[in-house]
């Protein structure tokens, strides 16, 4: 899968998305990430990228030529050097005003598309033309709070999605995922112990100490939360 992302601060996402998992699956040209500076694009001596709301108010908004100059050049950069043959970008607006992101919707990212591209908005959002215009496909909100941007629920999707990617999953990982979806509601976890037996005077609940697999999964489904 490839996935661009279009944001004004692409330096938001080097942390987050250079290790482990997500470092090995573009090692393995599982997952190709590319973040795409919003400014390039901007007009003017000063790369303008924003304006001021048409009814007045604070904040600015992401003016629509800007974004969606930015929009259709990396399509067309991305289809003539054959980055991706034969598919259309699925292009996401992450935004508060967007259908609330699960794991169904993330599985279903994962299956239904080659090519994301991802489109951070800041200051107060884009300007609404360029989601009537037809240049976005969905609205995702990440969940009802307000964050300074679009970057971290980029991020927070490019991590949910990848995961389901054919083999950007080691063996065992996946394996724990498939019995972690089969046997439990998989919006729930069970508590998890490891070594020492004894902490500080708190114990491992005996049970899982005692190797039968029938009486552990009953009492995994007991403690979900
Ligand atoms: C986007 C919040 C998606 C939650 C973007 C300010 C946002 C957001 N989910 N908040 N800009």
């Amino acid at each position: 899968m490839r996935i661009d992302v279009i944001t004004l601060f692409p330096d938001m996402f080097k942390g987050p998305l250079t290790e482990s998992i997500l470092d090995r699956a573009q090692k393995m040209e599982l997952l190709e990430l590319k973040f795409n500076d919003l400014r390039e694009f901007g007009t003017g001596n000063y790369a303008q990228v924003d304006d001021s709301p048409y009814g007045g108010g604070a904040g600015m908004v992401i003016t629509a030529p800007v974004l969606v100059e930015a929009i259709e050049a990396i399509e067309e950069k991305v289809k003539s050097e054959k980055l991706i043959v034969n598919s259309d970008p699925h292009r996401i607006y992450l935004s508060p005003r967007g259908e609330r992101l699960t794991q169904e919707k993330v599985e279903g990212l994962a299956k239904d598309h080659e090519w994301l591209i991802l489109v951070c908005g800041r200051y107060e959002g884009i300007d609404q033309r360029v989601i009537d215009g037809g240049w976005i496909d969905e609205e995702i909100s990440i969940g009802d709070y307000v964050l300074t941007g679009g970057e971290l629920p980029a991020a927070v999707l490019i991590d949910a999605v990848a995961r389901q990617i054919p083999g950007v999953l080691g063996k065992d990982e996946s394996a724990h995922e498939e019995s972690f979806s089969e046997s439990l509601d998989r919006k729930k976890e069970y508590p998890h112990y490891t070594r020492p037996e004894e902490f500080m005077g708190l114990k491992v609940p005996d049970v899982l100490l005692g190797g039968n697999h029938g009486e552990i999964d009953k009492w995994r489904k007991k403690n979900c939360k």
